[in-house]
């Protein structure tokens, strides 16, 4: 049983300031069907979304059009593939503006009710595989509530959770979230979103899966787009990261460093506010950097000097 998990689409009809498409709903349009092009050609049973499908509350009439449109040809071609399996991550964007005013909302209902997508709270297949999802603001000890006793572990082979949830590789990397290390689990696969940077963790029994966000919208996002392909075999789970041939390389998709100003930098300084508490910033700021692949001095000094103004409003 072959699955492919992706996440982050971030859909919309407006480019990102720093990207350099010509046409960026083609891109996204071109990335949804290389994906769904692969589950049809690989004999993939069910395909796993992260969350954030789209990147505001609003999406663009047209843009919205042309994603349905996508659906429905794939729908036709290979009816089994739908509906796609989502966690509500539409988002942590999305869901803040309040739930009942958001269009995005009501779009998704919309989706849902078209048969697009699947936000059931958990779902098994046989025995082989139980699937929970963790939507966006749900507390992970909503999850830990599906912990799995002994009778139901020998019912199931294959445990995963797919989370639309910050977490995260590392306890040492200065954004708020749950650090993969200390979190609990009984699911051979956590599959991980949000944060939008890829990462594989392994503790103990339970491997952590981040793709990265599928498309790039932040110019800090350095990755190759990607998604996952999981296969439950008799001999176990076994997991492969593709990427996309449509993915082009970072310099074909964002406008040179040269461009670099404070702006691009202003939801990474808000995420260190957030982030920090008794933290020490120099190290903390060079690991960041290094970790974003970062080495203009000059951004350094500048974010050196926001953080003094953020300072002032984040001291514990
Ligand atoms: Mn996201």
């Amino acid at each position: 049983m072959d699955l492919i998990y992706f996440s982050d689409f971030h859909g919309s009809h407006a480019k990102p300031p720093r990207r350099i498409d010509e046409d960026f709903v083609k891109t996204q349009i071109s990335k949804l069907t290389e994906i769904l092009d692969f589950a049809c050609d690989n004999k993939v049973e069910k395909i796993l979304f992260g969350g954030d499908f789209f990147h505001s509350f609003s999406p663009a009439f047209f843009f919205f059009h042309e994603v349905c449109k996508v659906f429905s040809k794939y729908r036709k071609k290979n009816p089994k593939l739908f509906p796609i399996e989502s966690c509500i991550g539409t988002a942590s964007h999305d869901l803040e503006g309040g739930a009942e005013s958001s269009s995005v909302f009501s779009a998704i209902f919309l989706l849902e009710t078209l048969e697009f997508f699947s936000f059931s709270r958990r779902l098994s297949f046989g025995d082989r595989l139980f699937l929970v999802k963790l939507h966006a603001h749900q507390e992970l000890k909503e999850v830990h509530g599906e912990k799995f006793n002994e009778d139901s572990a020998k019912i199931y082979r294959f445990r995963i959770l797919m989370a639309h949830h910050q977490f995260l590789p590392s306890g040492n990397f200065p954004f708020p979230g749950t650090d993969t290390q200390t979190f609990e689990t009984f699911y051979d696969l956590v599959l991980c979103s949000h944060f939008h940077h890829p990462f594989e963790v392994k503790r103990k029994n339970t491997t952590f899966l981040n793709p990265g966000c599928l498309v790039r919208r932040r110019s800090d996002e350095t990755h190759k787009p990607s998604f996952y392909v999981i296969s439950l075999t008799g001999k176990g789970l076994e997991y492969k990261k593709i990427e996309l041939k449509s993915g082009k390389p970072y310099e074909e998709v964002f406008m040179s460093e040269k461009d670099v100003n404070i702006e691009k930098y202003k939801d990474f300084l808000e995420a260190f506010k957030c982030g920090l508490v008794s933290q020490d910033f120099e190290s903390l700021l060079k690991e960041s950097m290094e970790y974003l692949k970062l080495n203009d001095i000059e951004v350094r000094n500048k974010i050196l000097k926001e953080f003094e103004k953020l300072s002032v409003s984040c001291k514990v």
